[in-house]
């Protein structure tokens, strides 16, 4: 039997909801594998619903019921229907009823970890997206907001700790002892993906956090005993985001107590339930000693976009899953401020761009393209992707940059004014910076609909006779699947023209009109824009702070970017221009080595990239950015077609070798003086040293000579800290020999015990460009502290293989991609959810030369065949085999 191809779900087919459910009461008592949840549920029909007679149908799945009362009175089974996905009763009443459900559930059965599970002992909840119905029969949809007050009961000794969201009204001790209870009760009304809790025995820090209005807060972050000090960096993170939402949106706190729980088994980063946010322990866990920089920064941020979402996700809400941009690209837009007003903004910028290119870029040039705001979806967990959250995060940018910061926060207050409370949508939030600045926004609104990166064509012409210097701009809008035709988005381009002097010149419009901030507003396929009293020629620097999400061509020399990236007064865009010299000198050298010549390019720009670097008045970690090149990945991308993975990798090596060559003594300078001094302290100053000491070491190392090698593994056993620890093992894994194997070794026996450390040595082994890579992490899925079930040994290890390692997972003869197949298909009976992001590896196949992609559409054709495969898996196949 050919198996059910499920039916897409359609933005256009939205309907309000027939029933609101206003007051939840839960009870549930915990049993590892038989927890019984009772709940009552105040359902009236909804006077806004189109149809009145519909009859009360419930959501559902993975659960037993035992039973349910009417109005308390107890159903037969011909009350109701029940089928495996929901619940519907044959009469409805017309008033306002009570429902009494009463159902069991195996959490320790769970390893999909959506809805009720255990992890390490711990029992708790993920309810977005649609986790609550695998708790409950319930209305699922964000749509329909009720407050909840949850009773939970549980063994004293298995689970001395019970969390729910909102406030606790009382804890007590029963049955002699042998049991315990816990009430919280939520005064917010919240949709149920919004719902917690935890039971476990954890330890806790506590602290506290004084509101602008004085308000006391209680603020607690759970973890595993004995981790207690690894928690202080996250809770000194919550306090920062908590001040400045005060502080930049005038958003404060508003219940009693501020809750955040570690959990080991997490199938994302973390989640905004409301007052009671819950964390993969990756992103809480921090100390000198086990945590990297770049994770002490990660933490940061994601403690502050969970709080965030206080107000961008469970104040104001989503009406459907369409919108769920609404909260996550707004969520992390406002994260992305708060990172860059902590640190350097200029490279957070440069951090979230090279993050947008490297993942979204990378999928809206692919089959799995979508909207920021999709149209249609089969499985919902498939979209959260980084065109929601990073494509999503730029749109909202780029409203303050059209409007300007004043005009945006005033438009930010009216939307938590008029919205306050409310399930709303994407046109409504933008209605309210239409309504607060009198701009209209109507063709900005098409960037919510309209898949794929637009590629802005600019050329400028100079007339020396009449002083005037001409813009030619024209916006092409790549087809994306199902979206043949586009129309002309409205897209703020900043620039500014340096005159000979590096200075830029007064951007005066032919109109006599000063153009202050630098922003053009392109709005049409094809634009000129003429700059009137340009005394010379200049050299223009465009997109500056990357001011839309677009890719940008102008035909520029290589002395030009070579000046802009010496004198461009934007710091962001001297980075891109070294970037795009990086970018243009690599895909040279892929051009030379197809044609079975020298990858002889390089010198240029390694020369302009000393000319920098050298400049110790420029903040460390911003010269750190300057050494890092980009990315493999973001060179296949620009190839874009017959991409040779092998090629792209030995020509990344062989500049960085070039440069380790030409800037060998400037780099050893740098590499001690930005050594050590005085104790640890994960600040952005110190991590920015740290930062660009290790990027002066890669390019050092990439010489390979035996003084660079032993440079390398003195940095690896002097290391006082993760960061140059871990720097020196991924370098020494991808590097070979035998001080590799001496040093994995080590790094083993010391972190063996370490459920979060050890996952950077899966890394480092999954991560390394050498022909034995594969056969290794075959070897490494049968490890005993490798599990399937566990989503951070999953992505350590099979994600940073197929997506963190281009020339291994894309080995010729294919055996990668039967490995990632062979595993996807396993994991995809585990937890579907996450053996469909592993399998959006493959989402560029096509981009691939022939041999590849033969291969890879073998091993694609075998998993959209398994049999039993998940929505979640089928739905990923199928988009990337169609396209
Ligand atoms: N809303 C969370 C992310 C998240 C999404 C889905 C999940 O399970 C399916 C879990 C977490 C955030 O943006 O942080
Ligand atoms: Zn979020």
């Amino acid at each position: 039997m050919k198996p059910k191809t499920p039916r897409p779900i359609l933005l256009k087919n939205y309907r309000p909801p027939a029933h609101l459910i206003n007051k939840v009461d839960l009870d549930v008592e915990l049993h590892p594998t038989r927890t019984r949840v009772r709940s009552r549920l105040s359902v009236r029909a909804n006077p806004k619903a189109r149809s009145k007679k519909a009859p009360l149908r419930l959501d559902g799945t993975h659960i037993e019921l035992a039973e349910i009362k009417l109005n308390g009175k107890k159903l037969a089974s011909t009350d109701y229907k029940l089928t495996d996905t929901s619940l519907t009763l044959i009469k409805t009443p017309a008033k306002p009823f009570t429902l009494e459900i009463v159902t069991f559930v195996n959490p320790e059965a769970n390893k999909a970890l959506q809805g009720l599970y255990r992890t390490n002992g711990v029992y708790c909840t993920q309810c977005e997206a649609e986790g609550f119905r695998r708790i409950t029969y319930f209305l699922d949809r964000p749509d329909v907001l009720a407050t909840f007050t949850v009773r939970i009961e549980a063994n004293p000794e298995e689970a001395p700790v019970l969390l729910a969201n909102g406030n606790l009204l009382e804890r007590g001790l029963i049955v002699g002892g042998k049991r315990h209870y816990a009430v919280w009760h939520d005064p917010f009304p919240k949709p149920c993906y919004l719902f917690a809790l935890v039971g476990g025995d954890l330890s806790s820090i506590a602290s506290s956090f004084r509101t602008i209005s004085g308000r006391e807060v209680d603020l607690r972050i759970y973890i595993e005993h004995g981790k207690e000090e690894r928690a202080a960096w996250a809770m000194d993170s919550l306090k920062r985001a908590m001040r400045w939402d005060e502080e930049r949106f005038g958003r404060e706190y508003d219940l009693e107590v501020f809750n955040v729980v570690a959990v080991s088994d997490f199938n994302m980063g973390a989640m905004e339930n409301k007052g009671l946010n819950i964390f993969n322990d990756r992103l809480v866990l921090a100390s000198p000693e086990s945590a990297t920089d770049t994770t002490f920064e990660a933490i940061e941020s994601v403690v502050a976009h969970e709080y965030f979402h206080n107000w961008t996700g469970n104040r104001i809400t989503c009406r459907d899953w369409f919108q769920l941009c609404l909260k996550e690209g707004l969520t992390v837009f406002r994260d992305q401020e708060f990172s860059g007003d902590e640190r350097s903004e200029t490279v957070q910028r440069i951090l979230d761009v090279r993050r947008l290119k490297s993942l979204q870029f990378t999928e809206d040039a692919g089959p799995l393209a979508h909207p920021v705001r999709p149209e249609s979806y089969i499985e919902i967990n498939n979209f959260y992707t980084a065109t929601v959250y990073e494509k999503g995060a730029e749109l909202v940018r780029m409203i303050q940059t059209i409007l300007g910061r004043e005009n945006f926060r005033r438009g930010m207050d009216l939307y938590f004014n008029r919205h306050d409370g409310q399930a709303a949508t994407v046109d409504e939030f933008i209605a309210c910076f239409e309504d607060a600045s009198g701009t209209n926004l109507t063709q900005f609104r098409l960037w919510y609909s309209q898949a794929g990166t637009p590629e802005l064509v600019c050329s400028l012409r100079y007339d020396k006779a009449k002083r005037q210097a001409n813009l030619d701009v024209e916006q092409l809008l790549p087809p994306t699947p199902d979206q043949p035709h586009k129309k002309p988005l409205h897209i703020p381009l900043k620039i500014g023209l340096l005159g000979g002097n590096g200075h830029d010149v007064a951007l005066k419009l032919e109109d006599g009109k000063e153009l202050d901030d630098g922003v053009l507003p392109i709005t049409k396929r094809k634009q000129s824009f003429r700059f009137t009293n340009v005394p010379n020629r200049p050299v223009p620097s465009l997109l500056r702070g990357f001011s839309a999400p677009v890719n940008l061509t102008i035909n520029l020399s290589d002395d030009d970017v070579a000046f802009l990236m010496a004198n461009d007064a934007d710091p962001f865009n001297c980075w891109q221009s070294a970037n795009n010299f990086a970018t243009r000198t690599l895909v040279e050298n892929v051009r030379l080595l197809a044609k079975g010549k020298r990858a002889s390019k390089g010198q240029l720009y390694a020369k302009a990239l000393g000319e920098i670097v050298r400049n110790d008045t420029l903040e460390a970690a911003y010269r750190a950015e300057l050494l890092r090149l980009p990315s493999s990945s973001d060179i296949a991308r620009v190839i874009s077609k017959n991409v040779d993975p092998t090629l792209i990798h030995r020509a990344h090596s062989q500049l960085a070798s070039m440069i380790g060559r030409t800037l060998g003594s400037l780099l050893e300078a740098i590499y001690d003086e930005m050594a050590e001094d005085g104790p640890f302290s994960p600040d952005a100053e110190s991590a920015g040293r740290r930062a660009l000491r290790n990027g002066a070491l890669t390019l050092l190392t990439a010489r390979r000579t035996n003084r660079d090698l032993t440079r390398l593994s003195k940095h690896y056993f002097k290391a006082s800290n993760m960061t140059d620890q871990a720097h020196a093992l991924f370098l020494l894994s991808a590097h070979g020999g035998m001080e590799r194997q001496r040093v994995l070794n080590d790094f083993y026996e010391h972190w063996k015990a370490d459920n979060v450390v050890i996952d950077t040595w899966f890394a480092a082994q999954a991560h390394s460009p050498l022909a034995a890579t594969l056969r290794q992490v075959k070897k490494l899925t049968k490890h005993p502290l490798f599990s399937l079930a566990a989503p951070n040994k999953v992505r350590a290890l099979i994600g940073t293989f197929a997506m963190a390692n281009p020339v291994q997972f894309n080995r010729p003869d294919g055996a990668s991609y039967q490995f990632l197949a062979d595993q996807v298909i396993a994991l995809d009976r585990l937890n579907p959810q996450i053996a469909a992001r592993m399998l959006s590896a493959f989402r560029s196949w096509r981009a691939l030369e022939t041999g590849r992609k033969a291969q890879a559409r073998k091993a694609l054709q075998r998993i959209a065949k398994a049999k039993g495969s998940s929505h979640d898996v089928q739905e990923i196949v199928s988009k990337i085999l169609e396209s």
